[in-house]
This record gives C-alpha cells, sequence and structure tokens, in this order.
C-alpha cells in the first residue's frame, strides 16, 4: 500500500468532520473522491479517529491504551493456521472486540484437557485485587484448577495454538485456568482486566502488567445454558466442544464495554479452559 503523509490540516479536517457527526465511510468517501488512494484513506482516518478517541480518554481520566493481541483478521480470512490446525473464524465483532473461533480443539484434545484437570479440581478462587492474593468468590460457583505453562504435551500445543493465533507470545500467557460447573453454577459479569483503583493491583501487575486479553475455550457441550455472555452488547455465545471466545480489553476500563459471565448452567455440566494474556512474560 503506497502512503501519503498525514498532515495536521488533514488530521484536523478529520477530527471536525466526525465531530459534527459524518460516519467514517462518508469521510472515506469524499477523500477518494479528493484523489486518495481508497486503501490509504481507510488507514488514514482509522488512524486518526484511533488516536483522537484514546486523547479524549485519557483527557477524561482514563488509563492510556496499550497494544493487545489479535487474531489477523485484515482481509477477512474463513480460517487462521496455527501450525498443526486450520482455526475456523466463526464471528468477529469490532467494540468490543470479540471473535469466536472453531476447530481450536479436538473432541479428543478437549476430553484429555479435561482427564487431566479433574483430578486437581477445588473449589474456585478469584484473585483478591484487594489484597492481592486470591480468595473464595461467590460469584463464581464453579470448581477450577492452574495447570503451568507447557506442563503437559496437550497444554503446550493448545499454548502453542493460542499464540500463533492471537499473535502473542507465549511467555505472556497465566497459566492455563480450567473450570467446571454443575447445575446451577454460574460466573456473574465481571471484568478480566485487574482494577487500577484496588490496593492489591499494583502487587498483581508486577507478573507481566495488566491483561489484555482473553480466551474462553469450550471443552464440552452443556446440555443447556452455560453461555458466555457480554451484557453492555446484549450478546451470548453458546458453548460448543472445541469451540473458544476471544476477547482484548486496551486499557483497564468499562468503556471497552468487555463486562462478559457464565450464564447458569440450566442442564448437564460445561467445562472450559481460560487462557489470560498479559501485556509482558508472566513469570
Ligand atoms: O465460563 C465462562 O463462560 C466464563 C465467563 C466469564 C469464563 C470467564 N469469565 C473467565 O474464565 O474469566
Ligand atoms: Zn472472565
Amino acid at each position: 500500500m503506497t502512503s501519503q503523509p498525514i498532515t495536521p490540516e488533514l488530521r484536523q479536517w478529520i477530527i471536525d468532520q466526525a465531530g459534527t457527526g459524518i460516519a467514517a465511510p462518508a469521510l472515506i468517501d469524499a477523500m477518494c473522491k479528493a484523489g486518495w488512494n481508497e486503501d490509504v484513506a481507510i488507514q488514514a482516518v482509522e488512524q486518526v479517529l484511533r488516536k483522537h478517541l484514546d486523547d479524549v480518554a485519557v483527557q477524561q481520566g482514563q488509563p492510556p491504551a496499550v497494544r493487545v493481541p489479535g487474531p489477523p483478521l485484515a482481509d477477512s480470512p474463513l480460517f487462521i493456521g496455527v501450525g498443526d490446525r486450520q482455526v475456523e473464524v466463526l464471528m468477529a465483532m469490532g467494540s468490543p472486540r470479540v471473535v469466536l473461533f472453531g476447530n481450536l480443539l479436538s473432541p479428543e484434545e478437549c476430553d484429555a484437557i479435561i482427564a487431566a484437570a479433574r483430578p486437581r479440581m477445588a473449589r474456585s478462587l478469584t484473585v483478591a485485587t484487594r489484597t492481592g492474593g486470591d480468595e473464595v468468590n461467590d460469584d463464581r460457583t464453579s470448581d477450577g484448577m492452574f495447570f503451568q505453562r507447557g506442563e503437559n504435551d496437550v497444554v503446550t500445543r493448545l499454548e502453542e495454538r493460542i499464540a500463533r493465533l492471537v499473535e502473542w507470545p507465549i511467555e505472556n500467557g497465566e497459566g492455563l485456568q480450567v473450570l467446571h460447573y454443575r447445575p446451577g453454577a454460574e460466573y456473574k459479569p465481571h471484568y478480566d482486566y485487574f482494577d487500577p483503583a484496588e490496593p492489591g493491583t499494583a502487587t498483581i501487575l508486577k507478573r507481566g502488567g495488566q491483561r489484555v486479553a482473553t480466551l474462553v475455550i469450550y471443552l464440552n457441550d452443556p446440555a443447556r445454558g452455560g453461555g458466555t455472555t457480554f451484557p453492555d452488547v446484549h450478546m451470548e455465545i453458546g458453548p460448543r466442544r472445541g469451540n473458544a471466545v476471544f476477547f482484548s480489553y486496551e486499557r483497564p476500563h468499562p468503556s471497552t464495554r468487555t463486562l462478559h459471565g457464565g450464564a447458569p448452567v440450566i442442564e448437564g455440566e460445561k467445562w472450559i479452559a481460560t487462557k489470560w494474556l498479559r501485556e509482558r512474560e508472566f513469570k
């Protein structure tokens, strides 16, 4: 793609036009009529408005945005190659950034992860941001366990796939967490980032910085219920074995609209594995 410099005048024009309520496609249209290459115009409008929105957010007291993981979706692929597998892209949403994948794990791999986790399951703890320690939390009525990164073959294979899928170093991932929900169990809506206002957060962030993305991987098919919900956008993802839902959050703030929860399991049971990705190496 040829690039044309974004002059201060063009930058201000894009911001002013957007400020009067003109949508991005109309701005791009106007730039094309003025002789801009379409791809370059799209890139310029996106870059200017993204930076402007970040400036406004920071002026309003929000933490600055950071780089986040994400699958390469620029040319709308149906599949993403992750070395030993073609992962399906089933749905992609821009804001909040949510992507649903299929075929991340085979049924046999799902069963192998459940079998390795089962003997180690205990009532789930959540990170207590008040203190930086772990605590039992009534909002999460599942059982859980953590694998060490690279703990066994199937976990290693999954972690390698995830790193390729969302283009983020394996080392920045926390150990995989497995959760088991029985009928009635749920995970009430929450954010996965650590709240900067909580006193324990500074301690938690010493190990790899903030969480910036989550991948929830479904290891079985619950008979009924157990979807992953995103209340801010009224969306629910159906849990299907081998599928996974990815979402990212470029700042630890509700403006990311990444509030999400695990709906109560109505019938059957639900097994998931969650991979949280940090800004930096998680040691
Ligand atoms: O089980 C889920 O669908 C779910 C929902 C919300 C999992 C998590 N959060 C998580 O592991 O963070
Ligand atoms: Zn969560």
